[in-house]
């Protein structure tokens, strides 16, 4: 079994779909380990994005991934990075297939309702930003 890390973003949070998109996760038969709303403060934002470090939008993304809650959900499955970011689809909404989340919750390409990791090690780092105490 794989783990991965998903999170539900603040505009997601905010239209109260993230009862929606989590049960889209266990019908996807995802197995959630563990599953916590938090606000990021400033420094941990910039350390989950900081790879996008120095690029044109990386301060925007910073105000907006700070603006509001979040939910942050550490998932288990057989392939689960890949078998994930299949079902939430591509960065932009508009570039997205019908059933994926990011075509049904999406609203643009900042605003894209979900983050997911992209690789085993993205979501070790991401996962231990997010639940420090594992
Ligand atoms: P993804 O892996 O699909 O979440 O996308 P990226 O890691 O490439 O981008 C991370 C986040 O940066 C996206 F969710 C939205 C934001 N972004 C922008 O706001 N503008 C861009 O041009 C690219 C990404």
């Amino acid at each position: 079994m794989e783990k991965t890390f998903i999170m539900i973003k603040p505009e997601a949070v905010n239209n109260k779909k993230q009862g929606e998109i989590i049960d889209l996760l266990l019908k996807n038969r995802f197995e959630v380990v563990e599953m916590r709303q938090f606000r990021f403060t400033d420094g941990e934002a910039r350390r989950f994005y900081d790879i996008h470090e120095g690029k044109p939008f990386f301060e925007d993304l910073v105000s907006y991934i700070t603006s509001g809650p979040v939910v942050g959900l550490h998932l288990r499955k057989e392939h689960a990075v890949r078998v994930l970011r299949t079902l939430v689809g591509p960065t932009d909404p508009a570039d997205a297939a019908p059933g994926t989340i990011r075509y049904m919750y999406g609203t643009d390409l900042q605003r894209n309702a979900v983050h997911a990791s992209d690789s085993p090690e993205s979501a070790e780092k991401e996962l231990a930003i997010v639940f420090p105490e594992d």
